[in-house]
């Protein structure tokens, strides 16, 4: 029995664009979904799923996916049962800590006894517990960075890439608590067949990547 391996990519995102075009660069051609949840790949062994990017540690967790592209950071925040096979090298990005720019921060002990405003409760709390801090955690699932403008939190932890959208809400950032980047992330129960069709993907994208540089 041949068998396809399952691929969830972002259906919409930052994610969307470079994870399909990876695909296609990798020469597996299937119709785009930007309407779909699924395509069916025609000349490799693939069905392509568009999911929203957080969900993707789940499925792969729960087998409905067999690998996925996702950033660093919704990996380690989701905690799920699959491996970090390859960095790609897209979407890159950092998790910071920033606060106000009129403050005086000298270091993350400044945090004592703050409220921190994030959308990812658990890489914070490891940090603050690595840090010894002890701060409360505010979760929020968007505009974190208006949380302190409102009176909501003191610090917030959130995604930077230019900073520019900290600057506009009047935030600075004063520390890094990860690097991300797009990732491609693999159940870690895969059959042989699967596993084989990975690795096929991962050369793939090794020569891909290897004639861009
Ligand atoms: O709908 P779905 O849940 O699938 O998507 P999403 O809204 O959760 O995620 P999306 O598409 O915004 O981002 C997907 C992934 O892209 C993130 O998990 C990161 O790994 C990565 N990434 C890279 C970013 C950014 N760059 C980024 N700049 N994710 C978010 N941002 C945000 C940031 O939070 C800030 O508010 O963009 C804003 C602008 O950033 P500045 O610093 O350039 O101003
Ligand atoms: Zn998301």
């Amino acid at each position: 029995m041949s068998q396809k391996i399952r691929i969830a990519v972002q259906k919409s995102g930052r994610l969307q664009e470079q994870s399909v075009k990876l695909l296609k660069e990798c020469g597996i051609s299937f119709g785009n979904g930007s309407s779909k949840l699924k395509a069916e790949a025609d000349n490799f062994p693939a069905e392509i799923l568009f999911l929203r990017d957080d969900d993707i540690p789940e499925y792969i967790e729960d087998n409905v996916a067999d690998i996925g592209i996702i950033g660093e950071n919704v990996f380690l925040e989701k905690q799920k049962e699959s491996e970090l096979v390859l960095r790609l090298g897209f979407a890159k990005c950092r998790l910071s800590i920033a606060v106000p720019k009129s403050e005086e921060y000298q270091s993350s002990n400044w945090l004592n006894g703050k409220k921190i405003a994030t959308s990812y409760p658990v890489i914070v709390e490891n940090y603050l517990s690595k840090n010894n801090i002890a701060a409360e955690i505010h979760e929020i699932s968007g505009s974190v960075e208006i949380a302190p403008g409102i009176g909501l939190a003191d610090a917030v932890c959130d995604i930077v890439s230019t900073g520019s959208t900290l600057l506009t809400n009047g935030l600075k950032e004063v520390d890094t608590v990860m690097k991300s980047e797009a990732i491609l992330i693999a159940s870690k129960s895969l059959n042989p067949e699967k596993s084989a069709l990975l690795n096929e993907l991962v050369f793939r994208v090794n020569a891909v990547n290897a004639a861009k540089s």
